[in-house]
C-alpha cells in the first residue's frame, strides 16, 4: 500500500469521523465556530483565527512553477496523471530536473492581473505554491538556491510582486508549503528513485536546514500571510507537526493552518475534489482543480463547467464549508484561457448572489442533500452510500433562508417543516416578489417558472427569528 494511498485513507478516516456529526448539531452563526477544535479543547483563539475564513468561503488556488515546462510530456512522452507530479512519475533524475530551472523565463507574468482575474472571479483569498514536492522555491530564498530568483533567467520574486498586488487590492494571500516531501533534497521526503527509501534518509536535517526556514522566510518576508497549506505529511510525526506550528504561531499568530501538516491544523482539509455528503460541524475547506491537474498540461482540456462550479460551492457552502478552487499557469505566466473565462462566469453569478454566499451558514434542514441508497450499500469510506440530490440547496443569515435552485422545482415549491413564520420572500437578483401560501402548517413558494437564471436562482425567504426552529406548527 503506496505511502500516497495511506495517506488518502488517514484523510478519508477524518471525515467518516465528522459525516457522524448529524445535521442539528451543526454550528449556529454564520461563523460556524466550532465548539471545540479538531484536538478537543475550546480554543477562542482559532475562532478568531477563522472569522475571515467562514467569511470569504471561495478561494484561488495557484499551482505553478517548473512543472509548466513539460506540461505534462517528458522527451516526447505524455506523462499521465496531475502534472507537478511529472518528476516523480517520469522517474526524472533530480539532475536532469533542475535542468528546467534556467528555461524558466515567465516574461508574461503580471501579479496584478492575477489578483484582478480572483477579485472578478468573486474568490476572496488566494493560496500560492510557493515551494512544492519538486524543491523548487517560487520566491528569493536564502536557504537553497535552487529558487526563481537564483537559478533562474527570469530572476524576479514571484511572491514578492504577488504580495504587493494582494496587499494593495486586500486580498489575503497564503502560501502552500510541502513541508515533508522534497525530491530535489537528498534528505528530503518522497525521491526514492535518487536518493533511496524515506526510511533511510536524515529527514529532521532536511526539516532543520531547509523547510523550517523556508517557512520563516515566507512568514517573515512578504507582509501578512492568511494561511499555511501544508500538504502530504510523510513521516511527520507530533513533534515535527509541532515544531511548525511554533514557528506559525510565533511568527504571526493569526495565520491559519491547514489539515495536511501532519498533526491538527485550524481546519479540516478534505481529500482533493472531496466534498462530504453533509453538514460538517468543523471548519473545513475542499481544495479542487477546474480540470483533472493541478499544474499546467497542455493536454489536459476537460474544464468543469461554471454551472458544475457554482453548484459545487453552493453545496458545499450549505455544508458549511469552503472551496478553494485552483489554476495552473504556463510556463510564461498566463493562466490558461478556458480556466480564466470559467471563473468569470461564476464571478458574474456571484455578484448578483454572492449575499446567499459569503458569510452564509450551513442548511439547517439536510433531507435536500440527499438520502442513504439504503439496501445497506456503504461507500468507499465504510458509510451508508448517499444518493446525492442536486435540485436545490439552502444556506442562511440570521433571519433569512437563501434557497438555490439549479433545477425547476416543483410548483407550488414546499417549504421544509419548520415553526417560525415566513415574513416574506422574493428572488435576490431583483428584488420580485414571490407569493407564499400556508396550508395544512407547510409553506409553499409560488415560484415563476422558468427560474430566472439556470445557474442558480436565488429565492430568499424571510422569517420570524434568526435561526430555524424545525418541526410543523
Ligand atoms: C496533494 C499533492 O500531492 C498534489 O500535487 C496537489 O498539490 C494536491 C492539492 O495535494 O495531493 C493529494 C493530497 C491528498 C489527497 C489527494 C491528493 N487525499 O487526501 O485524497
Amino acid at each position: 500500500m503506496t505511502a500516497r494511498v495511506a495517506w488518502i485513507a488517514a484523510i478519508v478516516g477524518i471525515f467518516c469521523l465528522r459525516a457522524a456529526v448529524s445535521v442539528e448539531q451543526a454550528p449556529s452563526t454564520s461563523s460556524g465556530q466550532a465548539r471545540s477544535t479538531s484536538s478537543g479543547q475550546a480554543d477562542p483563539a482559532r475562532a478568531e483565527r477563522l472569522a475571515w475564513f467562514h467569511q470569504a468561503k471561495y478561494g484561488l488556488f495557484i499551482h505553478w512553477g517548473l512543472y509548466a515546462i513539460p506540461a505534462g510530456e517528458w522527451k516526447g512522452k505524455r506523462i499521465p496523471g496531475i502534472g507537478e507530479w511529472i518528476m516523480n512519475r517520469a522517474r526524472i533524475p533530480v539532475g536532469e530536473y533542475e535542468q528546467l530551472a534556467k528555461q524558466f523565463n515567465p516574461v508574461k507574468f503580471n501579479a496584478e492581473e492575477w489578483v484582478q482575474l480572483a477579485k472578478d472571479a468573486g474568490m476572496k483569498y488566494i493560496v500560492i505554491t510557493s515551494k512544492h514536492h519538486d524543491g523548487f522555491a517560487l520566491y528569493g530564498s536564502k536557504v537553497s538556491k535552487y529558487n526563481i530568483v537564483d537559478a533562474t533567467p527570469f530572476k524576479r520574486d514571484a511572491l514578492k510582486e504577488l504580495a504587493a498586488a494582494c496587499a494593495k487590492h486586500n486580498m489575503p494571500l497564503g502560501f502552500y508549503y510541502s513541508q515533508a516531501q522534497d525530491w530535489h533534497d537528498p534528505n528530503g521526503a518522497g525521491n526514492s528513485w535518487d536518493f533511496g527509501p524515506n526510511d533511510k534518509k536524515d529527514f529532521d536535517k532536511y526539516l532543520r536546514e531547509k523547510a523550517e526556514p523556508q517557512v520563516r522566510e515566507l512568514l517573515t518576508e512578504y507582509g501578512p500571510v492568511a494561511l499555511v497549506w501544508f500538504d502530504t505529511p510523510q513521516m511527520m510525526d507530533a513533534a515535527r507537526a509541532q515544531r511548525f506550528t511554533d514557528i506559525v504561531r510565533s511568527l504571526q499568530p493569526k495565520t491559519l493552518i491547514d489539515g495536511r501538516l501532519g498533526a491538527a491544523g485550524d481546519y479540516v482539509t478534505t481529500g482533493d475534489n472531496v466534498i462530504p455528503p453533509d453538514v460538517q460541524s468543523d471548519a473545513w475547506e475542499v481544495p479542487a482543480t477546474t480540470n483533472h491537474t493541478w499544474g499546467y498540461k497542455t493536454y489536459d482540456h476537460d474544464w468543469k463547467s461554471p454551472g458544475q462550479i457554482t453548484f459545487k460551492l453552493v453545496d458545499i457552502v450549505s455544508k458549511g464549508g469552503n472551496y478553494l478552487l485552483n489554476v495552473g499557469p504556463m510556463a510564461d505566466g498566463v493562466i490558461p484561457r478556458p480556466s480564466q473565462d470559467l471563473l468569470r462566469a461564476v464571478g458574474g453569478w456571484l455578484k448578483v448572489n454572492g449575499e446567499a454566499v459569503y458569510g452564509a451558514g450551513p442548511t439547517p434542514f439536510g433531507d435536500e442533500l440527499g438520502e442513504p441508497s439504503g439496501k445497506g450499500a456503504k461507500d468507499l469510506r465504510g458509510q451508508p452510500l448517499m444518493l446525492a440530490r442536486t435540485e436545490w440547496r439552502v444556506t442562511t443569515k440570521p433571519g433569512k433562508l437563501y434557497f438555490m435552485f439549479f433545477v425547476e422545482p416543483r410548483a407550488p415549491f414546499e417549504l421544509p417543516a419548520m415553526k417560525n413564520t415566513v415574513k416574506r420572500a422574493y428572488r435576490l437578483a431583483d428584488g420580485a416578489a414571490i407569493d407564499t401560501k400556508v396550508d395544512g402548517g407547510r409553506t409553499y413558494l409560488n415560484i415563476e417558472r422558468p427560474i430566472l437564471d439556470p445557474m442558480a436562482t436565488v429565492i430568499v425567504v424571510e422569517i420570524d427569528g434568526d435561526r430555524v426552529i424545525k418541526g410543523t406548527n
